[in-house]
């Protein structure tokens, strides 16, 4: 099994008992180019059926190269309902040019399950292992649908979910074709088993609209994953932000910890100063209506003020996975350096860390960006925690890390990737040093 146990089934903050309704349930759509993703995304929240040649995802896409090209190059958020159940899309890039922005956006938002899309007709490439292996690697719940099964032969399509069933085996999960089930009427344990080592399989045409129901079906009756603890210091993650005129700056994102409240005062980062922005709360819009508070697990839009603008003329340098959070958060974690249990899924030579093992004076150690949560930086591995300093593919380990360009707001038991190249691995973090 390639799977590490240790980096399953642990979201970090603990569970609340509070949970409320009402919460969106998140799903993130993944799976090579050309796969169909936009397009079942439109077909899900805009009840409109695609015609084959690219019709419905145009009304998702939001840069005008994606409406030439065809091809997703952002990260796009549907907020709507899905058999009245509340949903937030969130739709990624197949294309291998855009995997930075895809991993982003899956570490990002933190979604209930992943759904992995794949063209009945175009087997399983290179792109798809890499998000099935990455999203498994993050312990998210996987669900699949095979598309364009109205202009894929019959044995193709079979030979297609075949390949996802020996695929899914190695990580010791077992595939669920649902074409023979009423979801509507299925038995809620097996349901809630989903959500361990069953991946349930749909067969879809965004066409014809095959499968499209059951899909509904499905996302209305699945468990939500995520927990949130209303009671904690509040942290909202910024996922997108913008400038409008007579409120000035509004940041969109997910409350994931704690309580939000309108006049709050929160520290916003962290800058390329390595620090935070005092801000005010003067606004939250929960779909559009203005509220005065919002628990854990929503997602909104604020208008912020700089809580000492006279001060500075200097504009906030905002940017996508920032922060806004409790000073306690702030300064507990602030962080450049910080120890990691790591998995090497992938290294075709020798890891090592930045003792200069010869002279035994420091050098330079492996390089890797890291995607964590909002986190998309370089760092360097300073030290290897074992005798040698090196490490390889397939070996579990103890390491420090350190950022190379400024201090992030590092979340401890977070999860992540680390990636040069072909390399990837996997860790979780244990402890902020510095
Ligand atoms: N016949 C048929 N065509 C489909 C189906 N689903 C999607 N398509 C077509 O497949 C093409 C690609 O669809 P997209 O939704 O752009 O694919 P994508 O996975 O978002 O691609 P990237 O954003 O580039 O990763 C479009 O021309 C769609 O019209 C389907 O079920 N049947
Ligand atoms: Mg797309």
């Amino acid at each position: 099994m390639l799977q590490n146990s240790i980096f399953l089934h642990d979201k970090g903050d603990q569970p609340s008992d509070q949970i409320e309704k009402n919460i969106p349930l998140r799903l993130v759509f993944l799976g090579n180019v050309d796969s169909g993703k936009t397009t079942l995304v439109s077909v899900l929240s805009k009840q409109k059926l695609d015609n084959g040649k690219g019709s419905a995802r145009i009304n998702i896409f939001k840069h005008p190269h994606e409406k030439n090209s065809g091809r997703t190059s952002a990260i796009a958020m549907e907020f709507c309902k899905v058999n009245n159940r509340k949903s937030i899309l969130i739709d990624l890039c197949g294309h291998e040019r855009y995997l930075k922005t895809t991993l982003f956006g899956l570490n990002l938002v933190n979604p209930d399950y992943c759904v992995i899309v794949v063209g009945a007709n175009m087997g399983i490439s290179k792109m798809t292992l890499e998000h099935i292996t990455m999203a498994l690697s993050l312990g998210y719940k996987l669900m699949i649908c095979v598309t364009k099964i109205d202009i894929s032969p019959e044995h193709i399509t079979k030979a297609t979910i075949e390949a996802l069933q020996k695929t899914v085996e190695k990580y010791g999960k077992q595939l669920c074709p649902l074409n023979m089930f009423r979801v509507a009427t299925m038995d809620t344990d097996l349901i809630n088993s989903f959500t361990d080592n069953i991946i349930p399989l749909i067969k879809i045409s965004n066409v014809k609209g095959t499968g499209i129901g059951k899909l509904k079906t499905l996302i209305k009756r699945l468990p939500a994953i995520r927990k949130y603890n209303n009671q904690s210091e509040v942290e909202f993650i910024v996922d997108d932000y913008f400038q409008l005129k007579g409120i000035g700056l509004v940041l969109s994102g997910t409350v994931s910890r704690g309580t939000l409240s309108v006049g709050d005062s929160l520290e916003l980062g962290t800058n390329k100063n390595n620090g935070f922005t005092s801000i005010d709360i003067k606004s939250i819009y929960l779909d559009d209506q203005p509220v005065k508070t919002l628990t854990a697990g929503h997602h909104c839009t604020i208008g912020i003020k700089e809580t000492n603008k006279k001060k500075s003329s200097q504009k906030i340098n905002i940017r996508r996975g920032m922060v806004a959070v409790d000073p306690k958060l702030s300064t507990s974690r602030k962080g450049r350096v910080f120890t990691a249990n790591i998995y090497i899924l992938h290294h075709q030579t020798t890891i090592s860390d930045s003792r200069d093992k010869v002279n035994k004076q420091d050098g330079h150690g492996y390089q890797a960006i890291i995607h964590c949560n909002g986190i998309r930086q370089s760092a360097e591995i300073i030290k290897i925690h074992n005798d040698t300093g090196y490490i390889r593919c397939g070996d579990r380990v103890k390491a420090d890390f350190r950022f190379l360009y400024h201090d992030e707001y590092i979340t401890p038991h977070s999860k992540f990737i680390f990636r040069e190249g072909t390399s990837r691995g996997i860790g979780k973090i244990t402890d902020i040093i510095n």
